[in-house]
């Protein structure tokens, strides 16, 4: 008895090692130039292109610099440029692609603002909660009101720079975000570890 208990609290504690910070993914395409001006377009390129990098979002506060100028990836992610793992492609940053994906925790109510050049398309558990689809520029901002039920729900943030000469991309989706494995998962595995326990108790008796 003692043995299985042990073996339930070891299996929450690699559950709890398991739990990464609270970030999101962050994965980049560069695109040739005039390939697209719009979202859909830009989705369409980074669903059929090998990504160029990947790197982890802790915050998305990027591009935000000096007359909001155009250089590569690691200028424009500013304090998550050390993250950035780099494939074989370019990371110019000018006409790109940039997506990120996570799990946020929303309570009705809360307000998900993206300010971005150029446009973005916002999903969150599946659906789109928010959108910009053409070009613009600098410190337009756009808002949303979660109206579903207080949860944690899968997200994905999309972001295309186009033709024009500065980006910016700046959100407070990163501030709801939360870990893979939150902790009720893993209360959610302590009894399920308990009841494979008593289910291999009872299996015993009958035997
Ligand atoms: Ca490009
Ligand atoms: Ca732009």
């Amino acid at each position: 008895m003692k043995r299985y208990i042990l073996a339930a609290v070891a299996a929450v504690g690699l559950a709890g090692t398991g739990v990464s910070a609270a970030t999101l993914d962050g994965t980049f395409w560069d695109a040739p130039a005039n390939t697209f001006s719009n979202i859909n377009d830009a989705i369409s390129y980074a669903t059929s292109n090998t990504a160029d990098a990947t790197f982890v979002s802790t915050g998305i506060d990027y591009g935000d610099g000096p007359g909001f100028g155009i250089g590569t990836l690691g200028d424009f992610l500013n304090a998550d440029a050390g993250s950035i793992t780099a494939g074989a492609g370019s990371t110019n940053f000018q006409e790109s692609v940039l997506k990120l994906t996570g799990q946020v925790a929303l309570n009705f109510g809360d307000t998900i603002n993206v300010t971005s050049d150029d446009g973005f398309r916002l999903f969150v558990d599946g659906s789109v909660l928010s959108e910009f689809i053409g070009l613009r520029g600098p410190n337009n901002t756009s808002s949303a009101t979660w109206a579903g039920a207080s949860g944690v729900y899968s997200t994905t943030l999309w972001y295309f720079e186009g033709q024009l000469t500065q980006a910016q991309f700046v959100s407070n989706l990163g501030d709801f975000a939360v870990a893979p494995i939150p902790i009720p998962a893993s209360a959610l595995l302590l009894l399920t570890a308990f009841g494979g326990l008593g289910a291999m108790r009872r299996r015993r008796k009958a035997a």
